[in-house]
């Protein structure tokens, strides 16, 4: 194996996702148009120095003729892409169901639904079927594709079975497994009806990793509570076999959004903004429309704010931009109507006929944009409920070393833990906490802007998203080792 620059490669990395970083749009009946989703994982992970990362997931397209798919496959192959492919049934109990109606929520405190709460088991049942079938699916394409000293990283709840399956046909596999959302309290985790299925076959993987310590410990706990083994200082012992547990906190590749700003096209972006919003403070959200990020909660808060400040009807503005996800499910429809009703009733109560106070996009912005957004922003709100990380806040704080706007921070993010030193730290249940928070961030001065600013920089900068998957990487390689040494021992 070699990289594409004629370096020997030491290692290959099998990355496997739910989702692969591209979308496919089918152009004809034998021919695709693919496109890479950029993103801090992709980039991380095509960055991760003596390794050739490949990645294994499911296309988000249902592909039922076998022309297709060799069509596709073929065609991802050449973006280091090899598809998985689900149907519409598996994807609707699998995806829909299991993974986004049960784990999600319940990773981020809202509890199960109601209705397999009450009602009989069957539906949670079949769901967690096909999500067990789901992951065989994808250990039957690492299988086909895996060569004997390959590491093997699974990401996020969606591939929670997954260890378990790689590791009963093959042992000796480097798994490694990282969870993108919170692992809640032991507490929540308990009230999951497949709650030990699920986490003995996560501890069949090597290393086990979270963002935070906290969500470490969380799981740690659930393993002692609900799996009667072991905690050990490096993680949990089953009967003599070690699973590493530990944090790796995700950053962002800070390099690329402080050369975006360099870009005409996003200069001229910022110039068109600050025309727009010459002499009013601007506050931005940028957000995934999705209960855990606690929009509601922010407009409220910010509504709070305007109720009490009178004289700062007319010098702030908050643009909150929120990507629809899951538009089919009425719950994530439910939100949507709550989130324009609020912002209706808002910019009625304090707009004026020529500016309103919230202008609210429902819709994805392209990065120049997104750059540009960052950058004439004074105040970022992430008020979410709960949140693995959270990459906006540290999007944010990376485009903004001339301004040195502030970040008011949900203590329920990840991100809390390494940007909180910096930032405004809120409890985004407590609207009146935040609506002082927007007052303190408006009116902070410049010294204490810049102190906060200078703090959260040299922590997004110097732990980008390229040195949390070497880190990653390199413990894994290192656990197996370990593991190998204790055994000869
Ligand atoms: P997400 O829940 O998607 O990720 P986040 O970490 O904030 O949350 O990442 C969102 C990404 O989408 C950011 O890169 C952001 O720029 C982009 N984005 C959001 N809204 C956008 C918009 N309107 N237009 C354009 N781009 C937009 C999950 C977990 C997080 C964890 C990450 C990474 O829920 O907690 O931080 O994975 O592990």
């Amino acid at each position: 194996w070699e990289s594409p620059d004629g370096r020997p490669i030491r290692q290959r990395l099998l990355v496997v996702a739910n989702r692969l970083p591209v979308s496919a749009v089918r152009k004809d009946k034998d021919s695709w148009l693919l496109e890479i989703n950029a993103g801090g994982l992709v980039s991380a992970l095509l960055g991760v120095k003596d390794f050739e990362a490949r990645w294994i997931g499911w296309a988000g397209v249902n592909v039922p003729d076998e022309v297709g798919q060799k069509a596709l496959t073929k065609a991802l192959a050449e973006k280091r892409c090899i598809p998985v492919f689900l149907d519409e049934e598996i994807v609707h109990q699998y995806y829909n169901g299991y993974c986004n109606n049960i784990l999600w929520p319940l990773f981020h405190y809202l509890g199960l639904p109601q209705e397999d709460r009450l009602a009989t088991t069957r539906s949670f049942q079949s769901q967690f079927a096909a999500y067990k079938k789901a992951n065989q699916m994808f250990a039957d394409v690492v299988n086909k594709h895996y060569v004997e000293g390959d590491v093997v990283w699974c990401h996020d709840y969606h591939l929670m079975f997954l260890p378990k399956c790689l590791k009963e046909r093959n042992s000796k596999m480097k798994v490694g497994w990282f969870l993108h959302t919170p692992f809640p309290s032991s507490e929540i985790h308990k009230t999951l009806p497949s709650r030990s299925e699920l986490l003995n076959a996560v501890i069949a993987a090597d290393l086990v990793g979270f963002h935070t310590y906290d969500y470490a410990r969380h799981f740690v706990s659930a393993c002692t509570r609900i799996l009667g083994i072991e905690a050990t200082p490096e993680g949990v012992e089953d009967q003599g076999r070690l699973t590493r547990v530990a944090a790796f906190p995700i950053g962002i590749d800070s390099e690329r959004f402080i050369r975006a700003l360099g870009v005409p096209q996003v200069q001229k972006h910022m110039k068109e903004l600050k025309e727009r919003f010459d002499g009013r403070k601007v506050m931005l959200g940028v957000d995934r429309l999705d209960m855990i990020k606690g929009i509601p909660q922010k407009l409220l808060a910010f509504e709070k704010f305007l109720e009490e400040k009178p004289s700062w009807h007319d010098k702030v503005v908050l643009l909150q931009i929120a990507v629809p996800t899951r538009t089919d499910v009425p719950e994530y429809q439910k939100l949507s109507s709550q989130v324009h009703e609020i912002v209706g009733r808002i910019n009625g109560r304090f707009g004026t006929l020529t500016a309103v106070p919230i202008h609210h996009l429902d819709r994805s912005l392209d990065f120049q944009a997104l750059c540009a957004l960052y950058a004439v922003t004074d105040v970022a709100l992430v008020t979410s409920l709960r949140d693995g990380m959270n990459l906006v806040s540290y999007e944010f704080v990376a485009c903004q070393d001339s301004k040195k706007g502030v970040l008011i921070l949900s203590e329920f993010a990840g991100a809390a833990q390494s940007l909180g030193a910096g930032a405004i730290l809120v409890n985004p249940w407590n609207v009146t906490e935040v609506a002082a928070a927007i007052e303190q961030a408006l009116i902070m001065p410049a010294e204490e802007r810049e102190k906060r600013h200078q703090h959260n920089f040299e922590h997004v900068s110097s732990h980008t998203a390229q040195q949390w998957a070497e880190f990653f990487v390199s413990e894994l390689n290192d656990t197996v080792i370990e593991a190998q040494e204790r055994i000869r021992r």
